[in-house]
């Protein structure tokens, strides 16, 4: 059985099955992109929550994993040659894991590259401008009186979906008939953006007919119902 003893996160979060990845999360946007892949995948894995109510996230355990204190974050008792191997950044922990089982990334150089690419294009570009539209529109800054800051993140929002429309165009998933980890990473952002945010008239959501379309396919998916509970908030 792996020891992971040396890892601090560990003894704010123990793990009970210590042969199996262990998952630092909460249902957010960014935080199921990781449990929907462990669905996909069929992966084992061991849920810990991650509460804000208590700034978990800012303890030292779960600093020791991630010092940017965000989740997801991961902690595989089986990495690179059999050793344990601790992981930030959801699009990092994405790759590794397509990698570790060998599915939802393309096998073809090319294909890969540019399925790394959409990933990359949610990481710096959707995750920050709807997280950012999110915070103007829904929360804290929804009281301020300048409303620039909000109709910025907006039309940028709005742009994004637009160049996201148009890769959708004819294609069931973002690389074509492959479901991949590009989907995993974007999907959850536009659920949210016109779910919990309610941001939806905001952008236009109604003309991304395409985007509406994949958005829809995706959350019935066995894998995503399960992810998007997980971990259950309780
Ligand atoms: N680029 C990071 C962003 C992660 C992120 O922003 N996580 C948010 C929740 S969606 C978080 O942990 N916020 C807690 C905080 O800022 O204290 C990733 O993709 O993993």
């Amino acid at each position: 059985m792996p020891d992971l003893s040396a890892f601090p996160i560990t003894r704010k979060w123990p793990a009970q099955h210590p042969d199996r990845i262990q998952l630092y999360s909460l249902p957010t946007p960014n935080g199921v992109k990781v449990s929907i892949m462990l669905e996909e995948t069929g992966l084992p894995y061991e849920p810990h929550l991650v509460s804000f109510d208590t700034d978990d996230q800012l303890s030292p355990e779960f600093l020791s994993l991630n010092p940017n204190n965000k989740i997801p974050a991961i902690l595989d008792p089986q990495g690179p040659g059999g050793k344990p191997l601790a992981l930030f950044e959801s699009g990092a922990i994405l790759l590794y894991l397509a990698d570790k089982s060998g599915k939802l990334i393309p096998a073809d150089p090319a294909r890969r590259y540019e399925t790394i690419q959409w990933v990359m294009f949610q990481m710096g570009g959707i995750g920050p401008m709807f997280g950012q539209l999110g915070f103007f529109h829904k929360f804290a800054g929804k009281d301020y009186e300048d409303k620039r800051p909000r109709d910025r993140y907006a039309a940028e929002s709005r742009r994004l979906l637009k160049v996201l429309e148009q890769r959708l165009e004819g294609r069931a998933w973002i690389m074509g008939d492959e479901y991949t980890i590009a989907d995993i990473a974007t999907l959850p952002w536009v659920r949210n953006l016109v779910g919990f945010y309610e941001a939806g008239d905001l952008v236009g959501f109604k003309d991304f007919v395409n985007v509406r379309r994949v958005l829809d396919a995706f959350v019935q998916r066995p894998a995503v119902v399960t992810g998007l509970d997980t971990p259950h908030r309780g």
